[in-house]
């Protein structure tokens, strides 16, 4: 038996975790068994190492760090969480997986998407995720969500030119592979994001159903 392993990605404020629970409940209505889950993350000690990328600190992260970091706690994701799950059948529902380290760590910080792929062959072997609902939205909107809820994790005291490197990356990638990915216009009204995405749901029903 193997799951399917479904990601949701774009840049910060776009709507990712509240539209992660509306969708698990879409399909559990369905009588599907759904894991939920998050990167970085998903376990304790791959919180940890969350703690660590997202805490400012006032010794400067190299970006080489930055990426090793995350693919560690992905290793160690994948190993206890993700692996399993799909070994069970179960759908996983997975915050942001490695399409965001494109995006942030090679759009944002500037890495060669190159030296990704290696460790992204290293630590996943052939695992992709079978589909990927990219939420995207314009740099200002998603900021300004992400201020209107306080304090700024290290990556959120980033510049504009970063975040739109990062959007960039998303929507190339999704543009490259659409067989993979469904682009969803985040900057409506939630309402209409959540129209958007029943509209896609019966595509995401008949994939669990393989
Ligand atoms: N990162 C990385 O660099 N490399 C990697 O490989 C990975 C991650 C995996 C943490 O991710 C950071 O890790 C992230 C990239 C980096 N950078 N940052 N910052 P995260 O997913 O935990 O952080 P986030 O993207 O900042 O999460 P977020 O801001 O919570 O975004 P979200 O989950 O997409 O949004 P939300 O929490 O569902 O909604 C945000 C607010 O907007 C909330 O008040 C909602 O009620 C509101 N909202 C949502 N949708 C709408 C609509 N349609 N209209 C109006 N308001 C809305």
């Amino acid at each position: 038996m193997s799951g399917l392993f479904i990601t949701l990605e774009g840049p910060e404020g776009a709507g990712k975790s509240t539209n992660r629970e509306f969708l698990a409940e879409r399909l559990r209505a369905q009588g599907i068994e759904v894991l939920l889950t998050r990167e970085p993350g998903g376990t304790p000690l791959a919180e940890r190492i969350r703690e660590l990328l997202l805490t400012p600190s006032d010794e400067p992260m190299a970006a080489d760090t930055e990426l090793l970091l995350v693919f560690a706690a992905r290793a160690q994701h994948l190993a206890q969480v993700i692996r399993p799950a799909l070994a069970r059948g179960c759908v996983v529902l997975c915050d942001r997986f490695t399409d965001a380290t494109y995006a942030y760590q090679g759009g944002g910080r500037g890495l060669s998407q190159a030296r990704i792929a290696v460790l992204e062959s290293f630590v996943q072997g052939n695992l992709r995720p079978d589909l990927t609902l990219v939420f995207d939205l314009p740099v200002e909107i998603g900021l300004a969500r992400a201020a209107a809820r306080g304090r700024l994790d290290r990556f959120e005291q980033e510049g504009r030119a970063f975040f739109e490197a990062v959007r960039q990356t998303y929507l190339r990638r999704a543009g490259e592979q659409p067989r993979r990915y469904r682009i969803l216009n985040a900057a409506q009204p939630l309402s209409q994001v959540q129209q958007d995405l029943d509209a896609m749901l019966g595509h995401i029903v008949e994939l669990c159903r393989g």
